[in-house]
C-alpha cells in the first residue's frame, strides 16, 4: 500500500514544476505557542520562507491522511483544538490508522517530506540527546530520523533543555554532517551560540547546496544539518537561561514528568522563567531560521537544476 498524501494545490504545483519547497513542522504549532499567537507564528513562518525563496508545505496528519502543505484553515485548526496528539516517527502508522489530527515532529515531518518528494526541510528548534540521558536514555527521535531520511535540515540548533554536547557527538557517530552557515558555533535556538564549536562553517549558499548533493551522491541515505544562529539583536544571553533550566529540570523530576512529555514540560518552564524575553526572542528565531532555509532550498534547487542541465 501507499500511504495517502493530501497536497495543497501550491506544493503539489511547486513540486510538479521543480521548484523549491521546504517542509515545516506542525508540533510547534500544538505543543510549542499557544492560541492565538501559535496560528499567527505559523503564518509568518510560512511567509519567511516565502521570503527566502521558496514555498513552504506545513506538514501534519489529518483524517487518515498526510497533509502536505496545510492551508490557512488547517492552520486555524490546529492552533486553535486543544489535545491534538504530538506525533514522531513511531507514532504516525497508528496516528494515520485512526484517522485523527496529529502534529509531526522533526522526525515525523522528514518522514512526510522524504514520502512527499520534499528535500528540504526547516525548524527553530530540533530535538536531541537530554541532559542525564546516560541513565534516563532519553534521546530525541529527531537524531535517529535523520539518519534515515534523505531531508537537508535547517535549524538554529537546539534549545539548552538538551545536552548538546551529546547531541554532536551522536551526530558525528551517526555521520550526520553538521555545517553551522556563518557562524563558527552551534547555536541554541535562542541563544547565539551552545558553547560548543561548529564541526565546521560554510559561508556560501551555493557551497552548501553542492555539500548536500555530494553527501547524497556518496551514497548517504540520510540528513545533513544546517545551522543558523538568531540575530544578535534578538538573541537571549546563555546566563539568562542557565538559571532556569537547571530550575525547570528539578521541577520534572519533582513533578515526575519523563518521555514523551518532558520536552514540552522544560521549554515551557524556561520561557515562563524568562517571560518577556524569551517570548519575542522565540518568534524571531522561528522566522530567522525559515527565512533561510527557504534561501538555502532555492539555492539547492538551482544547483540540481544545473547539475541535470550539464
Ligand atoms: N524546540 C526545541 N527542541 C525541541 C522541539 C522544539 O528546541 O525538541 C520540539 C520539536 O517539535 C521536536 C520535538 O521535534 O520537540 C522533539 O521531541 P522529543 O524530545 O520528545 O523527541
Ligand atoms: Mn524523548
Amino acid at each position: 500500500m501507499r500511504v495517502p498524501l493530501r497536497f495543497s494545490d501550491e506544493v503539489a504545483d511547486a513540486i510538479h514544476v521543480g521548484r523549491p519547497v521546504v517542509a515545516l513542522e506542525s508540533n510547534v504549532i500544538t505543543h510549542g505557542l499557544s492560541y492565538p499567537e501559535n496560528a499567527a507564528t505559523a503564518r509568518k513562518v510560512e511567509r519567511a520562507v516565502r521570503a527566502g525563496g521558496s514555498v513552504p508545505a506545513t506538514v501534519a496528519i489529518d483524517g487518515g491522511r498526510v497533509v502536505v502543505g496545510m492551508t490557512d484553515a488547517d492552520i486555524e485548526r490546529f492552533a486553535a483544538v486543544p489535545g491534538i496528539p504530538k506525533v514522531s516517527s513511531r507514532d504516525m502508522g497508528p496516528v494515520l490508522a485512526g484517522g485523527g489530527m496529529g502534529a509531526l515532529t522533526v522526525a515525523s515531518s522528514l518522514v512526510a517530506a522524504e514520502l512527499a518528494g520534499i528535500p528540504f526541510f526547516s525548524s527553530a528548534g530540533i530535538g536531541g540527546v537530554h541532559r542525564g540521558a546516560q541513565a534516563s536514555m532519553d534521546i530525541s527521535a529527531d537524531l535517529i530520523q535523520f539518519t534515515r531520511s534523505k531531508v537537508a535540515v535547517v535549524c538554529a540548533g537546539a534549545k539548552k533543555i538538551l545536552d548538546l554536547g551529546l547531541t554532536l557527538e551522536y551526530l558525528e557517530t551517526q555521520c550526520v554532517p553538521v555545517i553551522s552557515y556563518r557562524s563558527d558555533d552551534f547555536p541554541a535556538f535562542y541563544c547565539r551560540s551552545s558553547g560548543f564549536r561548529s564541526p565546521l562553517r560554510l559561508d556560501d549558499d551555493d557551497v552548501i547546496a553542492r555539500a548536500i548533493e555530494n553527501h547524497w551522491a556518496l551514497g548517504n541515505h540520510s540528513g545533513f544539518l544546517v545551522t543558523t544562529p538568531v540575530r544578535p539583536e534578538e538573541a537571549i544571553g546563555s546566563e539568562e537561561v542557565d538559571a532556569a533550566i537547571v530550575e525547570a529540570i528539578a521541577a520534572a523530576e519533582r513533578d515526575g514528568v519523563r518521555g514523551q512529555a518532558i520536552t514540552k514540560y522544560l521549554m515551557r518552564a524556561v520561557d515562563a522563567a524568562t517571560e518577556g524575553r524569551s517570548a519575542r526572542a522565540n518568534m524571531a528565531v522561528l522566522i530567522s531560521t525559515a527565512e533561510v532555509g527557504g534561501r538555502l532550498a532555492a539555492a539547492h534547487t538551482r544547483y540540481r537544476a544545473e547539475v541535470a542541465g550539464g
